[in-house]
């Protein structure tokens, strides 16, 4: 049961990083997920500037912050100023890092 479960997982990262479409419902871990405003992109250091809501599951509290965004995830269709939803894993070195991330209305 737990093996079957993280292959799963696996499956559903592989799309969200191939950007092929983000899986918002029906996921079966608690991914991390946040939404704001994206204020700044830089595509060179793959990094993104939001203005997020708060994220209860980490304590934070709404803020602007910096965030850096995984290898494979397509910055292309984001524009600063527009509302965006994101999702955050946290690596071991890096802290936490966007591996998808879509425009909102
Ligand atoms: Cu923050």
């Amino acid at each position: 049961m737990k093996r079957w479960r993280s292959r799963l997982l696996a499956g559903v990262f592989g799309v969200c990083v191939a950007g092929a479409g983000m899986a918002w419902a029906g996921q079966s871990e608690p991914d991390i997920t946040g939404e704001g405003k994206l204020n700044s992109i830089d595509p060179g250091k793959r990094s993104v500037n939001i203005h997020h809501g708060p994220i209860p599951v980490l304590q934070w509290p709404a803020m602007t912050m910096d965030f850096a965004v995984a290898p494979g995830v397509d910055l292309k269709p984001l524009q600063p100023g527009k509302n965006v939803r994101f999702i955050l894993k946290k690596e071991a070195q890096t802290g936490y890092r966007i591996t998808g991330i879509t425009p909102t209305p």
